[in-house]
């Protein structure tokens, strides 16, 4: 397929108070993030993890970092450990953290400093149901999250759960950032409708970089 967009410069998309969505910006990347990931899925495999609520999560998820998102039956906390195997989660790639970076201070935040990457993996039907990102011990750092491989429809909502959604599509390369009045707000991914996608195959990659300790 002739994409029309494949040299275009990434271009920006206000999406609420202090949220905006960065077109492409890591698409010259995402040869080099997409290898990072094999790296880290290597050491730190993707695994479906199980919520407090007995529910197993259709999003595969693994992380890098100092302290990495996991939940299990007593509930949602950020580990320096990965308790599959029980060692330390693998090192953040210097590229994941050079892009997350460039794409905060892009975004209007100077001095972001992540220090948890996770990392999904969704497969065709996979959702992420509306949630807040609120395990982190930092609120004023913004959320930082980038998108590979097959597009997905982004709910973007507010401060309460029945807010009004946003959707929108998000493309290979695209970055989301949020932060500042929008930090808490109520987001998810729709179902993952089937699909090729050149770099990624049938799936899509999602990594979502936050500050979480102090
Ligand atoms: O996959 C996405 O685009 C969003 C991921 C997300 O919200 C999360 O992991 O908390
Ligand atoms: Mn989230």
């Amino acid at each position: 397929m002739l994409d029309l967009f494949a040299d275009a410069e990434p271009w920006q998309e206000p999406l609420g108070p202090g949220a905006v969505v960065l077109r492409r910006f890591a698409l010259a990347a995402s040869p080099s993030l997409l290898a990072d990931i094999a790296a880290v899925a290597e050491r730190s495999p993707f695994r479906q993890m199980v919520t407090p609520g007995g529910y197993t999560m259709s999003v595969a998820m693994t992380n890098c970092g100092e302290v990495g998102w996991t939940t299990d039956a007593r509930g949602y906390l950020y580990s320096p450990y990965d308790p599959l195997g029980g060692r330390r989660w693998p090192p953040m790639p210097v590229g994941f953290l050079s892009l997350a970076q460039r794409a905060a201070l892009e975004a209007g935040y100077s001095g972001f400093q992540p220090d948890a990457c996770l990392i999904n993996r969704y497969l065709p039907g996979t959702k992420l149901s509306l949630h807040q990102d609120k395990d982190e011990a930092r609120l004023d750092a913004p959320i930082v999250s980038v998108s590979l491989g097959l597009p997905a429809i982004f709910q973007f909502g507010g401060a309460q759960r029945n807010d009004p959604l946003k959707r929108l599509l998000l493309e290979h390369g695209d970055v989301v950032v949020w932060g500042g009045e929008s930090r808490l707000w109520y987001h998810g991914i729709q179902p993952l409708k089937p699909g090729q996608h050149p770099a990624t195959g049938n799936c899509r990659y999602n990594l979502t970089f936050r500050r979480a300790g102090e």
